[in-house]
Formats: structure tokens, sequence, C-alpha cells
């Protein structure tokens, strides 16, 4: 099982089209916010099942903020991230999901992209594919792959 994480794509979709395109299949779709258009529109793009949840610009969005859902045997929080100050580190965030048990939690909004195990939770920011701010300012998206054991594997991708 293969899932694709992006984030703060903010209305410019070129390089979703592109990922998903390279990607090929992909079982789920799970964008962490700020992607100022319909969610029809990204699911249409991604082809398949979509996560969305509402970032601090999607300000006509009806979407949660936060998402909590079941993958294989991990219970994953995924969040844009500005509620929990994620700019200034992912403290609040990792406590957040350690309260509620999750073994992953998913964040966008500092369009920089992070990936770190911590107390045993993993935390995954995927960057941005519209408008990196990272050293070098490269598009960046995350890989989640399910193996036959059930064993999430992560990686962070340039565009
Ligand atoms: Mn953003």
């Amino acid at each position: 099982m293969k899932i694709l994480i992006v984030s703060d794509t903010h209305r410019r979709n070129e390089n979703l089209y592109e990922v998903v395109e390279r990607i090929g299949k992909i079982d789920v779709l799970i964008h962490c916010g700020d992607t100022e258009c319909p969610s029809e529109l990204i699911e249409e793009i991604a082809g398949c099942h979509t996560i969305i949840v509402r970032g601090n610009n999607d300000f006509f969005s009806m979407l949660d903020k936060e998402r909590v859902v079941n993958i294989s045997k991990y219970k994953v929080m995924i969040v844009h991230g500005h509620t929990y100050n994620v700019s200034l580190g992912v403290d609040m965030l990792v406590d957040e999901a350690m309260s509620r048990g999750a073994n992953i939690v998913m964040y966008g909004h500092t369009h920089r992209p992070h990936l770190e195990v911590r107390d045993d939770i993993v935390i995954l920011n995927p960057g941005s594919l519209s408008y990196p701010r990272q050293e070098g300012r490269i598009p960046t998206y995350a890989i989640m792959e399910i193996d036959d054991e059930g064993e999430a594997h992560f990686s962070i991708c340039n565009v």
C-alpha cells in the first residue's frame, strides 16, 4: 500500500499533477492543508481516496482542521499545524499526538520537510509542493509505504 503525503500547494497544483503521474498507482493521498482550492479538485488530480485537512489559508473550507485515521496498525493524526505553533517547533504537536495515542503525526504549514522519530512517534512534514522554504527551496512530498508485514516506511522526496 502506497500513500502520498503532500502539503501547502496553495492553489498551484502543477507539481501535484507531476508527482501523481510520476509515482503511478497510489492508494491514498493525504494533504496536510492549505490547498486553497476545492477538495474535489485535489481528489480528481489524485484519482484515489483523499484525506485533506483545513489550513490557515483555507478560509472558505468546511474541512476538519484535524483528522485521526487508522492506516494498517497505525493511528495517524493529521493536522495543518498552525494551531500547535509548529513554526516554533513540534513539542506541542508531539504532546497532543501522544495524548491521543497516535503513532504517527503528519503536519504542514512550515513549508519545510521534516521526518523524525521522537518517543516512538513518527513526526512527518512533507514540505510544500509549491512554495518550499527550506534551504535550497526544492519542492518536496512524502511517501508512506506499508509492506507485506504491515510495517510503514517513510521517505521524503524532491520533485
Ligand atoms: Mn501554507
